[in-house]
């Protein structure tokens, strides 16, 4: 009976997989910037373990699975399913914590958000500021765009999709680890599965400015240079390109597709972290305009040192995942970006570690307005597939997505392609394919992956990785006093790093307990963990060829599934100078006060 009802719904001979995989378009830069209607709000869901939405019984894709989501009732037509009276989640947001049993869900989770809309001349993207980690796009039934990876924007054009009145988009979300994946099964954060950052649409003319990047010259603090891309029927336009308060009004002339460069002398104020100047820098055509604020710093290095606008600069860092305050979600409003960043200020920080993954773009911006400078980096994490060419794609994307966003970020220093990854053959061609990749992509920041140590003996400590050859800056991950012994081997370790390149620990520290006190010698009290920051910053300080920087883990606790101890950890990283609650501990003020003194 349930074969031939089937028979009924698919009539043989029709290509079950006959599902199109529409290819995304490039993203829109400064999304923000332009005219937008959100599709925040609540979204109707359905947890579809078995993905039945998406298969028929012989799980081969079903051309009718809940994307369709047609409009009829349950009593006269076949449907197991139904959206409208689904629940409703918030979104942008994590299911995880959203409802309890769903926090340790990961599979597939469908969906749906109705809205209204009047068409007009203008063309319409449907962008996604990220979804964790497989998304399928809909609109209106139709297979609009995919895309893979959890951290990373993407849009797609739905001009021909959208309808005047009532449309409706469906987004399956699948945040299942895959062993090929980036990042791959294993990883210290939780994977949050949902649509974790803003949905909206954005309307631009039939030609609009697609894309554009404005910076000073690497190596140069007088001349601006960069392009700006058209996309549409007319590619061939003027465009004016203004900077009123540098006086600068630059007329440019775009090419048959729709690209043109330049280069402008000029004299900005630059940014820097006491004063992190934003010019209002605007681009227009007869039909469009889009205004952006950017700041012009040279970032460059010299033997061991880094160089913000020529001077030496030290890294006044703290490593931070996108996890919320107080609650431990998924971060999802600007509030909780800046509780983090401004606890980052009262640390005395100059500069963040935005791990391990791109972070939501109003982060990096709202850092850059707070002086803050910034490391980005890839979910390029640990043990991944070196040798699968689709792991190597999916990477290589991921990177390409962050670098597009953030291209205009004078905040965004450094670009790192890799977290602690094993030495060999096969990582070395992935990782400097990688950093090649991101070069080409954008030669006007520094590169840096984090490394481990390769130690010379049991107390001459080193950092040997063929790696180096690749990178500006020596990223480092050291656990003395954790990991690595017990604090008073801090004490008697020596470092000798041969490379003539700015040395950083990118992590360090150890874990704490809020409010669990006891002597120094306790591990999970906040005395040892205050006595590991005091003897760290003393070995830097005394013991350590010179250092650029340090972005200690972390700022605040944070979830994760690979913390298991009962009535310490509790799937929580205790590794926090904050705890997820807010409190903050001991070695909080430790590496206060040394910052107040570099
Ligand atoms: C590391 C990883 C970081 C972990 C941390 C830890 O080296 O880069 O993701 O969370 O150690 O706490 O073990």
């Amino acid at each position: 009976m349930f074969t031939s009802l089937l028979w009924m719904l698919f009539p043989l001979g029709q290509d079950l997989c006959a599902q199109s995989n529409p290819k995304l378009d490039p993203l829109i830069q400064n999304v923000y910037g332009r005219k937008t209607i959100s599709l925040n709000g609540s979204w109707s869901y359905l947890l579809d373990q078995l993905e039945v939405g998406y298969y028929n019984y012989r799980r081969t894709p079903d051309p009718n699975g809940f994307f369709k989501d047609p409009m009829v009732d349950n009593v006269t037509v076949y449907k197991e399913y139904d959206f409208d009276s689904a629940p409703v989640m918030s979104i942008p947001g994590d299911w995880n914590t959203w409802e309890d049993r769903f926090f340790f869900y990961e599979g597939t989770m469908w969906f749906k958000h109705k809205f209204l809309y009047k068409k007009t001349d203008n063309r319409v993207y449907l962008y996604l500021g990220a979804v964790n980690y497989d998304a399928k796009v809909y609109l209106n039934g139709t297979k609009v765009g995919e895309h893979i990876g959890g951290y990373t924007p993407f849009n797609m054009e739905v001009t021909g999709q959208i309808k005047d009145g009532e449309n409706f988009v469906v987004v399956k979300v699948d945040n299942k680890r895959t062993a090929e994946g980036v990042p791959t099964l294993n990883c210290d954060w939780f994977n949050f599965g949902g649509i974790t950052r803003d949905v909206m649409l954005v309307e631009v003319p039939r030609t609009y400015i697609s894309n554009y990047r404005v910076q000073l010259k690497k190596g140069s603090k007088d001349t601006l240079t960069g392009y700006v891309k058209m996309d549409g029927t007319e590619t061939s336009q003027k465009v004016q390109l203004e900077i009123p308060e540098l006086k600068i009004k630059k007329e440019l002339t775009t090419d048959a597709k729709g690209y043109a460069s330049f280069e402008i002398k000029a004299k900005p104020v630059l940014w820097s972290t006491e004063n992190p100047y934003l010019y209002r820098v605007s681009l227009s055509t007869n039909a469009d305009k889009v205004v952006d604020e950017i700041g012009f710093r040279t970032i460059e290095t010299k033997g061991r040192q880094i160089l913000l606008n020529g001077k030496p600069v030290f890294l006044k860092g703290i490593s931070i995942h996108e996890e919320a305050p107080f609650r431990s979600g998924r971060i999802c409003s600007e509030e909780e970006d800046l509780t983090l960043l401004n606890w980052a200020k009262e640390l005395g920080c100059n500069y963040v570690r935005l791990a391990h993954y791109p972070h939501n773009e109003k982060m990096v911006r709202l850092a850059e307005k707070m002086g803050l400078m910034v490391w980005s980096e890839i979910p390029v994490y640990w043990t991944i597939q070196w040798e699968n060419e689709g792991t190597y794609q999916n990477a290589h994307n991921q990177l390409m997505e962050m670098i597009e966003r953030d291209q205009n970020r004078a905040a965004v220093i450094i670009w790192s392609i890799a977290n602690e990854t094993p030495h060999g053959d096969a990582r070395d061609r992935f990782l400097s394919n990688l950093a090649k990749a991101a070069r080409e992509k954008d030669n006007s920041r520094l590169l840096s992956m984090a490394m481990e140590r390769s130690d010379k003996s049991a107390t001459v400590l080193s950092i040997q990785d063929r790696m180096s050859e690749y990178v500006d800056i020596i990223s480092c991950n050291q656990y003395l006093g954790w990991y690595d012994g017990l604090n008073e081997k801090i004490d008697r370790v020596r470092w000798e790093v041969d490379y003539e390149k700015p040395l950083v620990f990118s992590e360090m520290g150890g874990a704490a307990v809020a409010g669990y006190h006891g002597d120094k010698t306790q591990i999970w009290t906040e005395e040892y963990q205050e006595e590991l920051y005091r003897k760290t910053l003393r070995m830097i300080d005394e013991r350590m060829p010179p250092v650029a920087g340090i972005s200690p883990w972390i700022l605040m606790d944070f979830r994760s599934p690979r913390r298991l101890l009962p009535q310490i950890q509790d799937g929580f990283n205790r590794k926090g100078l904050i705890s997820n609650r807010g409190q903050k501990k001991k070695a909080f003020y430790i590496l206060q006060e040394w910052y107040r003194n570099k």
